[in-house]
């Protein structure tokens, strides 16, 4: 992206401000996002939409605007400067569209920047976990009485573990001889997990656990957090769907609760850290405020394990598939995201016996 190419794209938002430069915020692994300074404040982020990744951008933004708009409303009381730090507020084109099309076919979406705000890549304080869980724990109250059916699932079968069972199955089918080769142990390891990795969905197959509006990428760097490290506001709603609990809860804990970040190629410093756990937890139920089932409550420890399981299976997925899903920036990236989250898994299957189950 040219600096000419962005300053016209952003002038097709609707805004008065004047473009001043960009910075590219690179820690997704999917869409494209830059930070758009301007002459004065605020700031504005600008993000093109990976249409490979998300077949139907338009329902993917019809989804997160209809959300952004639910959670301005629940909190309508608090000041108009207080609502846009604690939701995310979208701009719309000046033809009254909530996306713009380049002359590529790109899709770009716009928000306004939270200024004063900051994220984690790896937490350093048992607070942090602590706000965490409230704010997460929040954006599900909050959304729990938006009628989901308003909601398409942009990506079918997203955290949907036969489907991932399916598409790992597929990649061993067509890997590389050389990859296979080097990801043997791990694919063992994925097929001696794999029946009580399906508990969760077998739940919610049978409708033993409900569908509930759910983030599902509710990994730690999505929070925005305050100077004092206060919870903010909850960010890329991208993958905003029905889906269970157990899905943000466990991604918020797979990486609130990994000692390096997901990306840490020294497996001595990947651990999972209980008491962030506990914080999080704690967090997250005053929020939900006895709002769960006695079955959701008890499967929330496996659906931290099932979660850093599916990323674990999703990186490696992509490893023998010979990288085609996920931004990678050298040849065993992916391999090494993945034995980052197995390292993971088995600290954290170490300490399972000891955290609390709810029966
Ligand atoms: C992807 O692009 P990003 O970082 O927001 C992925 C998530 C994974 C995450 C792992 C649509 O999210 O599911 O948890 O990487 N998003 C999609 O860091 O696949
Ligand atoms: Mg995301």
């Amino acid at each position: 992206m040219t600096v000419a190419q962005l300053a016209y794209i952003f002038n097709q938002f609707s805004h008065s401000a004047t473009f001043i430069s960009y910075e590219e915020l690179a820690s997704g692994h999917i869409n494209d996002t830059y930070l758009i300074k301007t002459k004065s404040k605020p700031y504005y982020i600008l993000q093109r939409i990976n249409h490979e990744v998300f077949k139907d951008v338009p329902i993917l933004i019809a989804n997160k605007v209809k959300i952004s708009r639910y959670l301005q409303k629940k909190l309508a009381h608090l000041p108009e400067e207080e609502v846009k730090r604690r939701v995310v507020t979208f701009i719309s084109t000046k033809n009254g569209t909530m996306y713009h099309i380049d002359k590529e076919g790109n899709y770009w979406n716009m928000m306004l920047y939270i200024d004063h705000s900051k994220t984690f890549e790896v937490v350093d304080n048992e607070k942090v976990a602590y706000e965490g869980g409230k704010l997460f724990g929040e954006f599900l109250q909050l959304t729990a009485d938006f009628d989901a059916t308003q909601l398409e699932e942009v990506i079918p079968k997203f955290h949907d573990m036969s489907f991932r069972y399916a598409q790992f199955e597929e990649a061993v089918k067509t890997a590389s001889k050389e990859r296979l080769e080097n990801a043997n142990d791990y694919i063992k390891k994925v097929k001696e997990l794999k029946e009580e990795m399906h508990i969760l969905q077998r739940l919610k197959e049978t409708g033993k656990i409900r569908l509930r509006v759910t983030h599902n990428d509710t990994k730690i760097s999505n929070a925005l957090f305050n100077f004092n490290d206060k919870g903010l506001c909850v960010i890329d709603t991208d993958t905003v769907m029905p889906g269970i609990i157990h899905y943000d809860f466990g991604d918020a804990i797979r990486t609130i609760c990994n000692t390096a970040t997901e990306d840490e190629r020294n497996l001595d410093l990947v651990n999972f850290n209980i008491e962030y756990y506990n914080a999080y937890l704690k967090g997250f139920l005053e929020k939900m405020n006895g709002a769960l089932t006695p079955l959701e409550l008890k499967y929330l420890s496996l659906g931290a394990k099932t979660m850093i399981f599916i990323m674990a299976l999703r990186f490696l997925t992509d490893y023998l598939n010979g990288d085609i899903y996920y931004k990678t920036a050298y040849g065993e990236h992916n391999f090494d995201r993945a034995k980052n989250q197995f390292k993971l898994l088995q600290s954290f299957s170490e300490k399972f016996d000891t955290i609390p189950i709810y029966n």
